[in-house]
């Protein structure tokens, strides 16, 4: 048989060395499936419940490997089902490629069955690059454009492949003119900054005397070169919560999370300092960085469009983050005096026995922040951690102590419901000898979560180590949406909105062959971690937490004390509860009439 034009994109993208892809079939990209099938393997296919799925699995497989992520639909439904996955990885900058199916050649623009305008439909997410091919010597530079262009500028491509066109015979461009003759290869480059640059940057930084790091995704590869950084400035460090992983917890400087699912010492750290870095982080919200004027800034990023976007910087550097620090180190003076790491440090104490007291603080019947404080002890060595958006994301973020060669991840600036499932799957394809655990709300697992558990259930046999673990916050409640309708709008809480339904989660999972754990008591909780983390197949714990417990930022603004109390003055349906559990984590100062801590 001749070679299709499927067949040679399939070897094409070998040769870039795709070697997995997740999606879904359909008719509209058949052509490429048989493909698939015909090249033995060569790339393999994994099969999610559904397309949006298998974009944030091409998200997180990048996230976690460092290469391009690959994910595959089928024409119109099955490509519309890619794009929420695919603007995670936009809003990440993650390199992920994206494959759909259309309709044939010859039906298209007549309201055709399925027929959905794709490169329009793209045109946002994939902007970057995306193409529908006419012809079959097309395919090579389409392929090869869209790659180099995902992994060189860390954006979403899309190719979009007519089903007919699938099948017909790959003619190589003829040397003729309107033809192109392009070739494979990427190599990420050596990106740094001129010296003169850098001794801008040392001298503002040189001057400072309480220097403040902030550190993001950017800067997972650098942990060398962040931790000596710090040292010689005598530096604290706060991490976004993509660059969780950056910094382990146990260094007495590193401040933990910022923003809403932030630490009060990350927030003194930028409230107190004269001095920002800010390195490889898209960290969102200005109102936790310093107040303009208040600090000299420097940042560094490999991508143009970020720096100076949140603060107002005096030096901006374009560059990798580990080349550019270690460029830096050199022209940095050691701060005389280690004051302000002690103060630090100091917060950072007080902070830990906090948290501690908030996990330890009853609830009903479980505190969701003693999940995470009783998993934290256990992590195992080289664990994959990924979280949903939801409550337990502030768990996740501020309470889990990360230590060096983990790796944590989620939808970051999408912040989308429904990732962490696919994420964990991802993250077993990329790594199938580490454990993997994800921290889910049970709102997040009835949207899709669950569905993806049947994934699981048909590859876990294959991965090196089973352990592969689904914590659910079962609290029938939106909750962090709940928090958020009272104490941002000031409105009590919407039942009909909010609540959702009691759902058996580890009793599906123990349906389709997993284990299933379920926690109501606190006293079980501990062992049910071990048990989790000692099973030989992959495990569904789900914990009846108390939606009562605040989720709340680390500092309270007025503002928002006056729009809980408000909440309140508009009666709450959980109000008593609600202020109970608010007093038990020492929010009572929130409450009207109420003195606080
Ligand atoms: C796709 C999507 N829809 C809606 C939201 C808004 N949202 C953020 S968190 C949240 C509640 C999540 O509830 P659940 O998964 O039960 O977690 P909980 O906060 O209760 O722990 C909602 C609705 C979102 N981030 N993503
Ligand atoms: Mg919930």
């Amino acid at each position: 048989m001749a070679k299709t034009v499927s067949d040679y994109f399939v070897e094409r993208l070998h040769a870039w060395g795709v070697r997995v892809m997740f999606g879904y079939p359909g008719d509209g990209i058949n052509g490429v499936f048989g493909a698939l099938n015909r090249a033995g393997g060569k790339v393999r296919f994994i099969q999610a419940r559904h397309e949006e799925m298998a974009a944030f699995m091409a998200s997180a497989y990048a996230k976690f490997t460092g290469e391009l992520g690959v994910c595959i639909a089928t024409s119109g439904p099955g490509a519309a089902h890619l794009v929420t996955g695919l603007y995670d990885a936009r809003l990440d900058h993650m390199p992920v490629l994206a494959i759909a199916g259309q309709q044939a050649r010859s039906a298209m623009g007549g309201h055709y069955q399925q027929e959905v305008d794709l490169a329009s439909l793209f045109k946002d997410v994939a902007g970057a690059f995306v193409q529908q091919a006419a012809s079959p010597t097309q395919i090579r530079h389409l392929v090869d454009r869209a790659i180099r262009t995902a992994l060189g500028e860390r954006r979403v491509t899309a190719v979009i492949l007519p089903n007919d066109l699938q099948e017909m015979s790959y003619e190589e461009p003829p040397r003729a003119h309107g033809t192109l003759h392009s070739g494979i290869g990427f190599t990420r480059p050596k990106t740094v900054p001129y010296e003169s640059e850098l001794r801008r940057a040392a001298a503002v930084l040189n001057s400072g005397k309480k220097v403040a790091m902030l550190v993001g995704a950017g800067a997972l590869e650098a942990a060398d070169e962040v931790i000596a950084v710090a040292d010689r400035l005598g530096a604290g460090a706060a991490k976004a919560l993509l660059g969780k992983a950056v910094l382990p917890d146990d260094l007495p400087w590193v401040t933990g999370s910022i923003g809403l699912l932030g630490t009060e010492p990350s927030f003194k750290l930028m409230t107190g300092c004269d001095t920002l870095l800010m390195v490889g982080s898209g960290f969102p919200y200005s109102e936790f960085l310093p107040k303009e004027g208040q600090a000299r800034g420097v940042q560094i990023d490999i991508a143009p469009d970020m720096l100076s976007l949140r603060y107002p910087m005096e030096v901006n550097l374009v560059g990798d983050a580990a080349e550019t620090l270690r460029e830096l180190l050199p022209l940095l003076e050691e701060k005389p005096d280690g004051a302000w790491r002690q103060e630090i440090a100091a917060n950072m104490e007080k902070w830990w026995k906090k948290l501690e007291h908030r996990a330890m603080q009853p609830a009903n019947p479980i505190n969701p922040q003693l999940i995470a404080w009783e998993l934290s002890k256990r992590l195992p060595d080289q664990v994959i951690l990924t979280s949903d958006s939801g409550s337990c994301a502030n768990w996740f973020a501020r309470d889990i102590k990360i230590r060096r060669g983990m790796m944590a991840s989620l939808s970051g600036g999408l912040a989308s419901m429904g990732a962490a499932v696919p994420y964990a799957i991802a993250a077993k394809f990329a790594h199938p000898d580490r454990p993997v655990i994800a921290l889910v709300g049970d709102g997040a697992m009835q949207m899709n979560n669950m569905a993806e558990l049947i994934t699981v259930a048909k590859y876990w046999r294959e991965w090196a180590d089973p352990r592969w673990i689904v914590c659910v916050l079962n609290n029938c409640d939106l909750n962090q949406v709940t928090w958020e309708q009272r104490v941002m709008n000031g409105d009590p809480k919407y039942d009909c909105s909010q609540q959702i339904p009691d759902v058996p989660y580890h009793r599906f999972a123990e349906l389709i062959g997993l284990d299933g754990i379920f926690v109501d008591r606190p006293d079980a909780l501990a062992p049910a971690w071990e048990r989790a983390l000692a099973a030989s197949r992959p495990v569904v714990l789900e914990v009846k937490t108390d939606p009562e417990v605040p989720p709340l930022p680390p500092h309270i603004t007025f503002e928002q004390a006056v729009h809980l109390s408000e909440a309140l003055l508009k009666v709450d349906p959980h109000e008593k509860r609600m202020i109970q559990g608010s007093v038990r984590q020492g929010l009572a100062s929130l409450l009207p009439g109420r003195k606080g801590e």
